[in-house]
């Protein structure tokens, strides 16, 4: 996995202060989540890490989006849940404190098993950002693939202890290209509402974006966006708006105002550990085991399935390895995790029945970052909120919305940062290599080209418009774009394809896939609200039939 040994040591100031990206577009429904109460939170059952030889009715692989869904509807339903999740709790204090580190001063807590980090930004007027760090099991993978290094959330909450938040339910225009088996009218009259409210998604007060300081970074962003005749939208998150007032009043600990993203939020986020999971836990019938990967399911002789599990110390070691028994087995280990499992266990004898479009279908959601450099006369704020709230939509004419994103470095950059998600038609395979006895991913580094020409169709116009240019010093020495990440992927296991309609692997009565590795690719807009709105859909289907 990634974990690359120690480079040159970066210097010290502006080198050492890091940055967010999430990204989004498009309005949605957004209705308020009662996240789950104190009283019920201490009715959660505090349990012990799964033992081997244990038998349990639902296991879930994961806890995102898609493995918290499941987990709190099925134990709503009455089943009682396993939750597997090899990343850590994230429930107790480091010596300073605080749960997660910020941008600024990233320790071991950031990275999953490195000893460098990898910042998305990599450096700043030729100065590198990145910095060493104890290898640990730390919140962000940065996983290495031959064409594109992929983004994911390490710890019980995935990718929502490490997101920018930013909820956004696609046009409903849109919405055929995403899914094209699945009925519109059933999602946006029902599904998406309902992960809307569970996700706790809600709107910056316009009023208050208009004079805070920390959002000025985003009125340069919506001036020069308007200026060159583009449609300027405010985008929904999961981020408490109140505390984030409270925290530019000077009232509240400081988090979003803090530089606290991409390594873990310590206040104002309404991570799923907030909302799903911890409704879930609240049921008494979720336990969770952190620290915990999967490596193996295959049928039992008796019925069911044999689930093989490596307990991991901090530093990635295995301490013991369990094999347990389920009725039913989730995967919801994200588009990555759940392929690379699914295409290993095919082509390793394990589950050889599962279908041929195992591993097909994977997109970055067309994700490439790019920077402007503004006038002197054109600041962009030496205060930023970490959580973006607003983009540029040229989805219908050029292929791309761009998320206006923060570059929180504690000093004015005249940098605006943004990063674009576009109609990348380019879609990658996982397949088993014997040799390495790993998983690859055949993406190429040229299938971004789409990507930055899409992005172009804003930024050449924005640029030729207030004469300004590219800044070619985030990303290396004399370059644009970073084209060789995405923080959202997508597909692997697509529904109606890998499995039926409904996330059903048929070939294995009672495997389910309930996350992101469902949607082909794409989703025209940040992912996480569709993949919640699918994961409700499906499971409400395999508990009203399969159980
Ligand atoms: P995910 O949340 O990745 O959860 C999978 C979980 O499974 C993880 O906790 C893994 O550690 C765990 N796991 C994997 N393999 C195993 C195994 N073998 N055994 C046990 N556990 C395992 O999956 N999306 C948005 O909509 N808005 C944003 O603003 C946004 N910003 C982002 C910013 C960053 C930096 C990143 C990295 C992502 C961002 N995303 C955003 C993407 C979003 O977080 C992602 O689409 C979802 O988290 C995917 O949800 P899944 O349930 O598919």
């Amino acid at each position: 996995m990634s974990d690359k040994t120690s480079r040159r040591a970066g210097s010290a100031g502006i080198s050492r202060r890091g940055f967010i990206a999430g990204t989004g577009s498009i309005l949605g429904v957004a209705a308020l989540a009662t996240p789950a109460t104190a009283a019920q939170a201490k009715a959660a059952r505090v349990a012990a890490p799964i033992a081997s030889g244990a038998h349990v009715p639902a296991l879930v692989i994961g806890t995102g989006y898609g493995g918290s869904v499941a987990a709190l509807r099925l134990a709503q339903a009455g089943v009682d849940v396993h939750m597997i999740e090899m990343g850590m709790a994230w429930d107790t204090p480091g010596s300073d404190g605080k749960i997660f580190c910020n941008t600024t001063s990233p320790d071991q807590r950031s990275f999953w098993l490195r000893t460098r980090t990898k910042a998305p930004v990599t450096s700043f007027i030729g100065v590198p950002i990145d910095r060493d760090i104890s290898r640990y099991t730390g919140i962000l993978d940065a996983e290495e693939f031959g064409g594109i290094t992929v983004y994911q959330g390490r710890g019980v909450g995935g990718g929502s202890l490490v997101n920018g938040g930013m909820a956004v339910t696609p046009k409903r225009a849109n919405f055929a290209a995403i899914l094209p088996s699945v009925n519109a009218d059933e999602m946006y009259n029902t599904y998406y509402p309902r992960a809307n409210a569970g996700l706790g998604v809600g709107n910056i007060d316009p009023a208050w974006f208009d004079t805070t300081p920390c959002y000025q970074f985003a009125r340069v962003g919506r001036k020069h966006a308007q200026r060159s005749g583009f449609p300027f939208v405010f985008v929904p998150d999961v981020y408490d708006w109140d505390y984030m007032k409270q925290e530019a009043a000077g009232t509240v600990t400081k988090s979003a105002l803090a530089g606290e993203i991409l390594y873990g939020n310590n206040h104002g986020k309404k991570s799923l550990q907030k909302t799903y999971i911890a409704q879930a836990k609240a049921t008494g019938r979720v336990t969770v085991s952190a620290l915990h990967q999967v490596t193996s399911v295959s049928p039992a002789a008796g019925g069911g399935y044999t689930v093989v599990i490596d307990q991991l110390n901090t530093t990635g070691g295995v301490t013991t390895t369990k094999t347990v028994t389920a009725d039913r087995v989730f995967f919801a280990a994200g588009s990555v995790g759940t392929s690379k499992l699914l295409v290993r266990l095919k082509a390793t004898g394990a589950l050889p029945n599962l279908n041929n479009e195992i591993g097909k279908g994977w997109g970055d959601n067309g994700n490439v970052m790019c920077g402007r450099a503004n006038h002197l006369w054109d600041p962009t704020g030496s205060l930023q909120s970490t959580i973006p709230c607003s983009g540029i939509d040229n989805w219908d004419a050029g292929g791309a919305f761009a998320e206006v994103a923060p570059l929180p470095t504690g000093i004015e950059t005249y940098a605006s940062l943004y990063l674009s998600i576009t109609k990348n038609p380019n879609r990658a395979q996982f397949s088993w290599n014997a040799a390495t006895g790993k998983v690859d991913l055949n993406w190429q580094l040229a299938w971004k080209q789409p990507s930055i020409d899409m992005a172009k169709s804003i930024f050449d116009k924005i640029n030729s418009k207030e004469g300004t240019v590219y800044r070619s010093d985030l990303f290396g020495v004399y370059k644009i774009w970073n084209d060789t990440l995405t923080y959202h992927p997508l597909g692997g296991a697509v529904l109606n394809k890998a499995t039926d309609n409904y996330g059903r692997l048929t070939a294995y009565p009672g495997l389910y896939v309930i996350d992101g590795s469902l949607i082909p690719g794409n989703t025209s807009v940040n992912p996480f609200v569709t993949i919640t709105a699918l994961a409700e859909r499906n499971i409400e289907k395999i508990i009203a039939t399969d159980l």
